[in-house]
């Protein structure tokens, strides 16, 4: 039987036609811009780990979490033990308290809509972020060879193939 996918949090701060990417200093995605977030706790709900992954990773609390994308990832090659088969479920958050900073994790900068680093980014990416930002929602699934080569990908009713 397939297990349950365990779940992640992704968060994309938005202002004024800008969104909030930090490039993830350490572990998995390392040297990759992303947006804030991490693994859910089994004590705690989606959205209470949204909160707590954005105050560790940048110093700032969201006051209203708004679910836009849920992203199923596989990576067959990797053994199962290592766990990077993960469900994110991606939020996007328009108001928050703090500022931005960084932590030995992540380095956040503002990014303008039309300007995302997408070479700097899991390959995935370009294929539900400029949905998100343009204010639809997204169910995205994601097979990927080897550490970080996507292969499938299925998006709300597209599916294709890459090879690279
Ligand atoms: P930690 O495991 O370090 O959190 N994440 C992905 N984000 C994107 N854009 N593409 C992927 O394609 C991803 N896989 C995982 C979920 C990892 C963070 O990275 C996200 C979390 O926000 C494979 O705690």
């Amino acid at each position: 039987m397939k297990s349950k996918l365990r779940q992640c949090t992704n968060c994309l701060l938005i202002k004024n036609n800008q969104v909030l990417l930090a490039l993830k200093k350490r572990g998995f995605g390392a040297g990759k811009w992303n947006g804030v977030g991490g693994k859910c706790q089994e004590s705690e709900s989606i959205e209470e780990a949204a909160i707590r992954e954005a105050q560790e990773e940048i110093g700032v609390t969201p006051l209203g979490l708004k679910r836009v994308a849920v992203l199923d990832f596989y990576f067959p090659d990797i053994p199962q033990d290592q766990n990077w088969n993960q469900q994110v479920i991606v939020f996007v958050v328009k108001e928050w308290q703090g500022d931005p900073t960084e932590s030995e994790e992540m380095s956040p900068q503002w990014f303008n809509i039309d300007q995302i680093p997408y070479s700097q980014m899991w390959e995935d990416d370009p294929y539900w972020m400029p949905q998100v930002l343009a204010g639809q929602k997204v169910r995205g699934k994601f097979t990927f060879a080897g550490e970080g080569k996507m292969a499938n990908f299925y998006v709300s009713g597209v599916v294709g193939s890459k090879q690279k």
